[in-house]
């Protein structure tokens, strides 16, 4: 039978209306189309009414069927969170390389002498493939207890053509068995393995010959990404190994301008990219062509902070209407967290973003870079009945009580999955 869910006299809902066709940009950022003690229907996997408690009472008597009523009284009702940038499947862990970095010995000086992605792909390697979804199926649930439904999720701990399939593999596996919805990106090109030291053209041509048409063909991917960076990928095979996997039919991302300005940024806007992901040392030049672009910003502010380094210039950034979106890049090095919530609390303290603009990041943006914005990222109609309920009297309260979770109830696909800030029993895919 089909579960019908009222959620009512929610202090405040932030439905994000109005942005699944562009994503937010500049003044637009901070428009979160607030409603105060308003309700949400769902019905089966579906948004069916968002509104005034008056409004949604005529609705409801419209609807046939038992209604499971949510009391959200004093709660902040939001999309579900979406994170568009993850390496969520790897093996292993760098926690003796971080006790290195605290000691001043940088995080791509650890990757050139053999660790760092290096070390991860060693340790992914050895993995099976259900050592690999049991590993990744325990960081989704911590995603799903912090108010993430859907995230994106990256190979590049493989770095071989049977490797990288394995790593995709997982990925496919975790997006049937778990609630969060995962979208799967092939990013062969995150290191040069040690097989190929000293030769990357020709690691460039495996991706491009082997690699590519083997992820699309077993349609694996959706998306293609790069580390484009000063000692890894340059800007010219960054182009030819995006340009390859657009010729077969994966959108770009790129890792840009991270470490070194490289004019990855630049790169991202020729390409079409849908997103340019990290951007802490963009130009001005760069920051401009953005701003022109279809190409969704992704900021990790969470990464700037672990890694001790100066964060994007968001600020400039929206002045000058980039749309940003907002992600963990949860990974084994430079980021090893689950919480897009402390994330957003990042972006305020070190960007000084502002509570309404990292919503904004974290739901409707983050779900046009991903290429989800007509299925996710807001309260509206016909939507998915993705929805977080937080312990907060409103939305700023989200930023301000910071880096403890709030999150006490998450809906997936119109699934109560998190109650009272535990799971509940039985929780899996929800059957739509
Ligand atoms: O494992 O270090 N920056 N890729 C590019 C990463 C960070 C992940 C890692
Ligand atoms: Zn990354």
């Amino acid at each position: 039978m089909t579960i019908i869910t009222h959620v009512k006299s929610a202090a405040q809902i932030v439905t994000m209306k109005g942005a699944s066709y562009a994503p937010k940009k500049g003044k637009a950022m901070s428009e979160i189309g607030l409603i105060e003690n308003g309700s949400v229907v769902l019905i089966g996997d579906r948004i069916a009414f968002v509104g005034s408690d008056d409004d949604a009472a005529a609705f409801l008597e419209s609807v046939e069927g038992d209604v499971r009523i949510i009391d959200a009284s004093g709660k902040v009702v939001t999309p579900g969170l979406v994170d568009p940038h993850t390496h969520l499947v790897y093996a292993g862990s760098r926690e003796k390389e971080f006790e290195m970095r605290l000691q001043g010995i940088k995080y791509i000086d650890i990757l050139k002498q053999g660790g760092g992605i290096l070390s991860s792909t060693r340790s992914t390697r050895e993995a099976t493939l259900e050592q690999l979804v049991e590993q990744g199926y325990a960081r989704l649930d911590r995603f799903l207890q912090h108010g993430v439904t859907t995230v994106e999720a990256k190979s590049g701990y493989g770095l071989t053509v049977q490797d990288e399939i394995k790593q995709l593999e997982a990925s496919r596996k975790l997006q049937e068995i778990h609630p969060i919805d995962v979208v799967s990106t092939f990013m062969g090109a995150h290191a040069i393995p040690v097989e190929y030291k000293g030769n990357p053209d020709a690691f460039v041509n495996v991706i491009i010959e082997q690699m590519i048409p083997l992820v699309a063909e077993k349609k694996l991917a959706e998306f293609c990404d790069v580390f484009c960076e000063e000692g890894v990928f340059t800007v010219e095979q960054s182009r030819k190994i995006l340009e390859a996997g657009k010729a077969f039919g994966l959108k770009a991302k790129i890792h840009a301008d991270e470490i070194v300005q490289t004019g990855g940024a630049e790169l991202a806007v020729e390409v079409d990219a849908a997103s340019a992901e990290h951007l802490l040392q963009t130009s001005d030049a760069g920051i401009q062509a953005l701003a022109n672009s279809h190409t969704i910003a992704v900021l990790l502010p969470a990464t700037a902070l672990f890694l001790m380094e100066k964060p994007a210039r968001a600020r400039r950034m929206i002045e000058e209407g980039v749309a940003i979106a907002l992600s963990t890049d949860c990974n084994p090095g430079s980021s090893p967290t689950q919480s897009m919530p402390f994330v957003m609390n990042i972006a305020c303290l070190s960007m000084l973003m502002t509570p309404a603009e990292v919503l904004t990041a974290a739901t409707i943006n983050a779900a046009h870079a991903i290429d989800r914005a007509d299925q996710i990222g807001s309260i509206e109609v016909g939507k998915k009945a993705d929805l977080v309920l937080f312990h907060a009297p409103n939305y700023q309260t989200l930023q301000y009580h910071f880096a403890v979770n709030l999150v006490d109830t998450v809906i997936k696909n119109g699934k109560i999955v998190v109650e009272g800030g535990v799971f509940i029993a039985n929780r899996k895919k929800a059957s739509n």
